[in-house]
């Protein structure tokens, strides 16, 4: 996987700083798509007694999610160390199969592509896709 370039990183941050603001509502869709796209995911929430779609427990979920993807944008130099504790949870705690972390990216973009048709240009796609790529590999990190 080719780094982030220099001009990834300010596309990202350019990117973000627009859509943050509506991270709750990408967090709960995204979530929300990956759970009913993928369902095999749900085996990860089985704890939660509401998985449906707008459950307070998703939609809460969605912005812990989408506060992890704010985070790793302040880290976007040093993402591993940046996303070292998280990696350890998903690793050793959740025991996520690091294959799903591409699943949650893929409907990330998904969302934002749909949310921000006219900001979501091919450009964007590419740089948000090598940052999520980045985010997945930092959170796989812990399980070599
Ligand atoms: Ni993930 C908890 C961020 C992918 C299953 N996850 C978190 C937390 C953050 C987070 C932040 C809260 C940590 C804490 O409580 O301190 N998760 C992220 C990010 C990604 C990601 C940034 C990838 C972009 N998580 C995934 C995937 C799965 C996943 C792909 C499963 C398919 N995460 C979980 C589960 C929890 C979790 C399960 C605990 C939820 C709970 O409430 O018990």
């Amino acid at each position: 996987m080719t780094s982030l370039t220099a001009k990834d990183k300010d596309t990202v941050k350019a990117f973000w700083a627009k859509i943050s603001s509506k991270s709750q509502d990408i967090g709960a869709d995204s979530l929300n798509r990956m759970l009913i796209v993928y369902p095999q995911t749900k085996t990860y929430f089985s704890h939660w007694k509401d998985l449906s779609p707008g459950s307070a427990q998703v939609l809460k979920h969605g912005v812990t999610i989408m506060g992890g993807v704010d985070y790793a944008v302040t880290k976007l130099d040093d993402l591993k160390a940046g996303l070292l504790n998280l990696s350890e949870l998903h690793a050793f705690t959740l025991r996520v199969d690091p294959a799903n972390f591409k699943i949650l990216s893929h409907n990330i973009l998904v969302v934002m592509a749909i949310m921000f048709p006219d900001d979501f240009t091919p450009e964007v796609h590419v740089s948000m896709d090598k940052f999520l790529a980045a985010v997945a590999l930092a959170l796989a990190e812990k399980y070599r």
